[in-house]
């Protein structure tokens, strides 16, 4: 990440201060932490983002090394990163919270229902779903047995939430027991308050003198986050049913119906909730809703539709974290108009420079923002990645007034430039040409948008990024060592980590204990160290597709390293295909080249200089070994596995410090075996499958999906690994090789059968 700040007067090294010029920024940065600090942990509130808060601290940190004396031990550096939430006890989700999927233009609607009919192979037939506000809240699960309620659980991060039961006793809204509830009945909605209750509350707390909430949101939020129930009660929350978690028995057939039941057993549901027949009607509804929006009395940020037929949404089934029978279509993002103060370039885990305005802060939605990103080098200078004009080819300067956007939760961006405002001495933003962080050639590959730091390793800000990403959730999530604690460790000089094997050899990097020399250091205690170590000490064992995605190679997300890792099972048999097929990956990316090249020349381009690149490297990789090419295929064989991903891994693998970087790191890991995640065992287990013919009833990406979530290995080709093969009518060569091989066949009703009821 970047080293900046945006304080809009350019930055001085901090050497070059005065004392007291010190001492009044200093005063001005702790204040500002401390106060973003309680903003955070105390109010829920945030008012800046994470780059910013650590942009301060690391600014506040060479202030006080350049004049020791500032370093005090109530400085903002000698706090730990941020307490946890402490407090809450924790509760896994029987069945896993998702997240919705947003919509913004009235296109993506019709892109949803399409994408529907088509996974569903449903052609013109009525497909109908329901809509209904997006209440802007937090999301609670309830759990009732035998209609009692045991248990409420915040969403947390869809696996495991926090356990707020007893404040969510306190919420009327609430039922404590249901009459005529399955045995086993988890209740899903949104707490939220009021805007005449938030109004109501902020008057008293101010006239308590105690702080007061940016937004009925934050205000929600906090009040149901109170370790101690009676503030919670004195808060005036409510709740809407809308989703179901865990249940012994079905509420219904349909969405519809669902909710109904809830509302018959006492939950308060939307009423503006409705039946739709299709995309025109949904858009309908929307515009109803964002009519009334104003009037309703709380907030929503758009409408949510679902598939109305429950039968239909089973086999819709989900994508990594989203059902594919839903989407939010959210309202348009609040704008607000604010001036470009500097244009700063941050370092990304894969070297990608990515610009960002640093903004005069101003209030987006309920949110101070003080950043916004402003994509690339293209998108500066007003064209997109077609090279086609944006913002009718404005650019974008520093100390232009400049239009921000907030879609969502993410990242504000910036819609448009005012020309009439910009100062007569601006200049255009030149986009660098080196590594802002390293010194290292930037480079923007042909067709790529991206400028990226050519520094690998070498550049501090890759490898800070890359630390961050190995200890993140989804990789080695190791407790206690969060993306702060790594790049304060990243920083140190008594105790380092530069790489992920740094973190494996920390307690017992020297003679001298680390112990010690941790103790003390950042709020460390005797006690977290003890912690950490043995935190670090379980991750040693490490899931195949963890260390994958660990990794932090481009193109290599969840999904793909997951595919990796159930293709290839082991680490060495991903490593020793990746070696075998490198002079393949050259070969594929030679004629990639020679391709491009092709193209450009017959467009008349001149690129000679390319072009004798293209064959260098393709007389460097001329003769593929027979095995090289057969390691290739393998690798590109891998369903969601395409050359882009493969070329991006065989990279990594064959730069020499980063395989010196994963060699030394595995070999402090005992890499467990790919194990499938499979609700049930089921037949199909570890089988490899292979569909072909048509497939009657169930698309091909069903079927595979399906197949693929009971445990199943999809294939594209019949080989002697295949165990089945599943063929419909007009399956022509596959069949017939499934028959010289000996693999059993089954038709689409026997592949039904097999999997009935699972
Ligand atoms: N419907 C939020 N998720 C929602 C059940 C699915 C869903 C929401 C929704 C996933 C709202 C994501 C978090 C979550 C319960 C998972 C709604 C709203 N439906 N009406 C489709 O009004 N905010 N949020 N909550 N399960």
């Amino acid at each position: 990440m970047a080293d900046f700040t945006d304080h809009s007067n350019v930055q001085r090294d901090p050497a070059e201060l005065s004392l007291s010029e010190a001492r009044a920024e200093h005063a001005a940065l702790a204040s500002e932490l401390e106060a973003a600090n309680l903003a955070y942990h105390r109010d829920d509130a945030p008012v800046m983002d994470d780059a910013r808060y650590d942009a301060l601290k690391r600014r506040l940190a060479a202030i006080e090394a350049a004049f020791p004396t500032l370093k005090t031990p109530d400085s903002p550096t000698e706090q730990v990163g941020g307490a946890l939430a402490e407090g809450f006890g924790k509760i896994p989700h029987v069945v896993r919270m998702l997240s919705l999927e947003n919509a913004f233009a009235d296109e993506d609607v019709d892109d949803f229902d399409d994408r529907i009919r088509k996974y569903l192979g449903w052609g013109a037939q009525d497909l109908s779903y329901t809509a209904e506000p997006k209440i802007d809240g937090l999301s609670l699960s309830l759990r009732y047995e035998n209609g009692v309620l045991i248990q409420a659980a915040t969403r947390g991060d869809g696996e495991t939430g926090e356990n707020v039961t007893e404040n969510a006793r306190t919420i009327t809204d609430i039922p404590q027991h249901l009459t005529g509830a399955p045995e086993v009945l988890e209740v899903r909605g949104e707490v939220y308050m009021s805007h005449a209750d938030f109004a109501a509350l902020n008057a008293r707390q101010e006239a308590a003198g105690a702080k007061t909430f940016a937004n009925p949101r934050n205000a929600a939020a906090g009040s149901l986050r109170q370790l101690d129930a009676s503030i919670t009660r004195s808060r005036p929350l409510r709740f809407f049913a809308y989703a179901w978690g865990d249940l012994s028995q079905p509420l219904a057939e349909t969405q519809m119906g669902a909710i109904e039941r809830l509302a018959a057993l006492g939950f308060q549901t939307n009423p503006l909730t409705r039946l739709c027949a299709g995309p025109e009607a949904l858009r309908a509804v929307y515009r109803e809703i964002e009519q009334r929006r104003a009037g309703l009395g709380y907030d929503i940020d758009g409408v949510v539709y679902k598939v109305n037929d429950l039968a239909l949404q089973a086999r819709l089934g989900f994508r990594s974290t989203t059902p594919r029978w839903a989407i939010a279509h959210k309202f348009p993002a609040e704008l607000a108009w604010t001036r470009l103060e500097k244009i700063e370039i941050q370092v990304g885990r894969t070297g990608a420079l990515s610009p960002v305005a640093r903004l005069s802060p101003v209030t987006v939605g309920g949110v101070v923002v003080s950043n916004a990103t402003l994509h690339n080098e293209d998108y500066i200078q007003g064209r997109d990645s077609k090279g086609q004009p944006i913002r009718e080819g404005r650019d974008i300067r520093e100390g232009d007034w400049v239009q921000i956007y907030r879609a969502g939760d993410v990242i504000p961006k910036i819609k448009d430039v005012d020309l009439a405002r910009r100062p007569g001495d601006s200049v255009a933003y030149a986009f660098p040409t080196t590594c802002p962080e390293c010194g290292s050639p930037a480079v923007r590959e042909e067709g790529d948008a991206v400028c990226r730091c050519s520094g690998g390793l070498i550049c501090p800000a890759q490898a800070v990024e890359k630390l961050r990403h190995f200890v993140s959730r989804a990789a080695f999530d190791i407790e206690g060592l969060g993306a702060k604690q790594v790049e304060a460790f990243f920083a140190d000089e008594t105790l380092p980590i530069r790489t992920p094997a740094d973190i494996f050899t920390l307690a017992t990097r020297d003679a001298a204990e680390p112990l010690r020399k941790l103790k003390n250091r950042d709020g460390w205690g005797e006690k977290s160290v003890t912690n950490l170590f043995a935190a670090i000490e379980e991750r040693r064992h490490i899931a195949l597709n963890r260390l994958i995605f660990a990794l932090g190679i481009r193109h290599v997300g969840e999904v793909a390293a997951q595919d990796l890792a159930r293709h290839f099972g082991r680490w060495e048999a991903l490593a020793e295909t990746l070696d075998a097929a490198r002079p393949a990956a050259l070969a594929h990316r030679a004629a990639d080249l020679a391709e491009a090249e092709e193209r450009a020349i017959a467009l008349g381009h001149n690129r000679r200089a390319k072009v004798s690149e293209a064959r260098s490297v393709a007389i460097a990789a001329a003769d593929v070994p027979r095995g090289a090419a057969r390691a290739w295929a393998d690798l590109v064989a891998i369903d969601g596995i395409g050359p882009v991903v493969a070329l991006s891994l065989s990279d990594a693998f064959a730069n020499p410090e980063e395989r010196a970087a994963i060699n030394d790191l595995v070999g402090f890991l005992e890499v467990q075996e790919f194990v499938k995640q499979v609700a049930v065992a089921s037949p199909v287990t570890g089988k490899t499958v292979v569909f072909t013919g048509t497939l009657e009833k169930m698309t091909r990406a069903e079927a595979k999906a399906r197949a693929e979530s009971l445990g199943a290995k999809v294939a594209g080709s019949v080989s002697a690994k295949t165990d089945l093969l599943v063929a419909g009518p007009g399956a022509g060569s596959k069949a017939k090789k499934a028959a010289e091989l000996g693999v059993t066949v089954i038709d689409e009703d026997g592949w039904l059968a097999l999997i009935e009821g699972l």
